[in-house]
Formats: C-alpha cells, structure tokens, sequence
C-alpha cells in the first residue's frame, strides 16, 4: 500500500509538472481569452484541474473545506458553467490561479498520506482509485489545453519542443480481416477505467475486415480533389447541413495556396504527406471519406476487437501484447506537437499487422455514445451518464496529445460529429 501512495504520489506531481510546461510559453492575454465557445480559456482549465482535485481528494476524503473562493468554487465547476459562457468569467490572476494549484496539490498529498486505500469505508478511495482519476482527468484536460492552442493564430503558441517535421516512411496500406466469433468488450476490474467502460461484457461479432493504419494525408487529399466535399451523395442529410452552414472543403488546418494545399498545425506548414495520418476532420467528413472508398466506419466493438481480441490467448492490454507502451510502440505523449509518420510505429501493430489503434489520432466509429448493458454511474454522473444518448460520436483510441495512461483499448472519448478541434482521423472498415 505505501509503494502504491508513493508511486500515486510521484504520478500527481509528474502529471502537474507537464501541465505546467505546456502553459508556460503563453502569453497572459492567451491564457485567459476564450479561443472559441467550445473550447475553455486555458486558465479555466488550469483552476478546473485544480478544483476537480480538491474536490475529490481533500473534501471528499479527507472532510477539507473548500480551498477556493465559493464564486470561483461555482465558476470551475462545469455543470454550473457551461464552456460557451467560461470566456466572460472574471478568473483570478495568472499569480492567484498558480497559488491555488499548489494548494490544491499540497491539500491532495496530505489526503493521499491520511486515506485508507485498502478498506477505506469510501469505495472512490479504494486501491487509490480517486487520486488516479485525477490524474487521468489532468490528461485528458491537458489534450483539451492542446486543442485549444491548436485553435489559437498562427505562432501565438511556440511549443516548448520543436515539431517534428513529415518524412516518408510510409504506413501498410491494406486491410486485416478479424474473424468472426466473441470477444470481451470493456474493461475489467484489474485496472483503473472509467464508469462507461464497463461492465465488461462477451459480444459476438461477424467477421470484418479493418485498414491496417488510419487514412493518410495524401489519401485524403485525392477524396478531396475527387470533389468529396461537392458529392452530395456521400453525405448523410445531416453532414449536407453541416457542409453548408460550415463552409468545410478540407480537414481543419488545410489551407489553399493556389491550386495546392498547405497543412498547418503548430510551426507545420507544409502539403499534405503520404506517411502522416489526415486529422482534424469531423464525424461527417470521416463518414463520407470511408464511403468514397466503399467502405464505412468501424463500429466501437469492431474497433476493440481488432485492438485487443486474440481468439486464442483472449484480451491483450494493448494492440501489441502487454507489454508496457514505449515510445516506438504508439505515438503518445504529446511532446512532438503532431502526429508523427505512422511507419515508424510497426512495433505497435496487431499480430494481424494493424498499426497505429493507440495514439497518433483519435478514430472515430460509428456509433453513439450510449451506455453498456449494466452500466453504473461511477463516482459522479456528470463523467459519463449525462453525455449518453445526445447524439455524440465515440472516438477510440487516443492521439498524439494523449497521455499514455489514458490511452487504453477500452477508452471512449466522445464529441458531437460536426467538431474538427479533436485530433481525431479516420480508420476505414468493412464487411468481411
Ligand atoms: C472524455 C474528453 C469527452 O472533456 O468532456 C474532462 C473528459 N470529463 N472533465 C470532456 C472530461 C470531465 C471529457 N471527454
Ligand atoms: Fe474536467
């Protein structure tokens, strides 16, 4: 039980140190301006951090009084404050903002040295589970932190490390046929994982066939000089909507020179690249993508299966086997700004030869964000219940701006399919 409070210990202060490092080139007016109405400003995201760990360690566990100001308390608190209104927010100073982290934090360790984690009366205390979901909430709102720079003009945010630049080691092109047969949807209890990836659960599936790596940039932009975005039959009624009142005739980021295409992102400029994955497409671009092809998305379950499922040694934890994630297995970790060439990936494939399923972009799949069979809100509705049925798209799969902690085969993100600010790709499919 101490080397699990000493690792959870270490693993806080890791997660707050890169937090930190990735704000720290902004500019004050940057991190506090609201970039776009579905995005936070950065400094919401920051106190939010913060107040979801004082929250959930120090109040809940160990009965603290809230650290926070009780209107600044209400304004972090996102179902009090929806994002379209965060921008208007009088949020403390850049100074104050970082004196509550550190008292968050501080708060948090004291609560992690005085919480039983064993037989703790409190079941979000037992085997450390709270301190580990505010770990992992902290990544995940450090990719949101990362969408958002992203969103920002041109050269307001220099990454603290240099991009790396496109090569042309180039990704399978092909397909893996996964056969059909049962498999284990879901997390099980071994692992940390959130409310809506369990229970884990037997499903049968008939076989499919499923791209051994993400659409390219080069594949994508031969669906767009085909005239994707003006073939109306490629779209579902509610894509055609969002075409017109968007405008999209490229993924976000692409921008016309000319008869050519520039791909911007970060201190990238340059055209679209055989061996990058396509990113910053919408639901109803991905849709019409695989459809062009004469193909489709996978669905969540197909998309697991490739990822997880042998039929023989039964579920893996990762794509590759169990062995932990390095940095030749996925592209995760945020540092390079980008996704980085997809071949350079091959020791992160499937025994079936598909590569790229963790990190490197987000994949959407077909289906909606809805509940597993048994599904148990826990330890907050607000995570995943209140999400379920409204229409949003699942994502799996993780991308270059997610820790690897949260990339799991059993992770679901979730957006509303017309939303570009995602580093999200596109992973065709088909029957078999
Ligand atoms: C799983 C990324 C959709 O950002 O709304 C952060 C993660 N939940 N704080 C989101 C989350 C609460 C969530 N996503
Ligand atoms: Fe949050």
């Amino acid at each position: 039980v101490d080397a699990n409070r000493n690792a959870l210990a270490r693993r806080l202060k890791q997660v707050r140190r890169r937090t930190l490092a990735l704000v720290a080139p902004l500019a004050d007016d940057d991190l506090r301006r609201q970039v776009d109405p579905i995005v936070s400003p950065v400094l919401w995201d920051l106190l939010h951090v913060a107040n979801f760990e004082e929250r959930w360690t120090h109040r809940r566990l160990n009965g603290g009084e809230p650290l926070a100001d009780p209107i600044v308390d209400q304004m972090l608190d996102p179902e009090v404050t929806p994002r379209r209104g965060r921008g208007a927010l009088d949020l403390p100073s850049r100074e104050a903002a970082m004196s509550y982290l550190e008292r968050a934090h501080a708060a948090a360790m004291d609560a992690l040295t005085f919480t039983p984690l064993r037989r703790g009366a409190d079941p979000v205390a037992l085997g450390g589970y709270a301190f580990e979901l505010v770990a992992q909430h902290e990544e995940q709102h450090q990719e949101t932190i990362l969408q958002t720079l992203a969103l920002m003009e041109p050269g307001r945010y220099v990454p603290p490390r240099a991009t790396v630049r496109p090569s042309s080691i180039l990704p399978p092109r092909g397909s893996a046929v996964i056969p059909e047969g049962p498999f284990v949807m879901g997390a099980g209890d071994d692992a940390f994982a959130y409310d809506n990836e369990r229970p884990a659960h037997v499903l049968s599936l008939p076989a499919f066939s499923i791209d051994a790596a993400p659409v390219s940039e080069a594949e994508y932009l031969e669906f767009v000089a085909a005239g994707g975005y003006v073939n109306e039959a490629l779209w579902t009624d509610e894509g055609r909507d969002w075409l017109r009142s968007s405008g999209a005739s490229a993924p976000l980021g692409w921008e016309r020179r000319g008869r050519q295409f520039v791909v911007t992102a970060f201190e990238r400029e340059s055209p679209p690249d055989p061996g990058l994955p396509v990113v910053r497409v919408s639901w109803f671009e991905a849709s019409a993508y695989a459809r062009w092809r004469r193909k489709r998305l996978p669905t969540e379950a197909e998309w697991e299966k490739a990822a997880s499922w042998d039929p023989i040694v039964g579920k893996s934890r990762f794509p590759w086997g169990d062995a932990p994630w390095d940095h030749e297995r996925a592209d995760l970790d945020q540092l390079a700004f980008g996704p980085r060439p997809l071949g350079s990936f091959a020791r992160g494939a499937t025994p079936r030869g598909v590569l790229g399923l963790l990190g490197s972009v987000w994949e959407w799949t077909a289906g909606d964000f809805v509940p597993y069979e048994g599904f148990q809100a826990f330890p907050y509705d607000g995570y995943s219940k209140a999400h379920f049925e409204r229409g949003m798209k699942v994502l799996r799969g993780g991308s270059w701006a997610t820790r690897p902690a949260v990339a799991r085969t059993t992770f679901r993100n979730w957006d509303f399919p017309e939303r570009r600010q995602i580093f999200a790709g596109i992973r065709c499919a088909s029957d078999a």
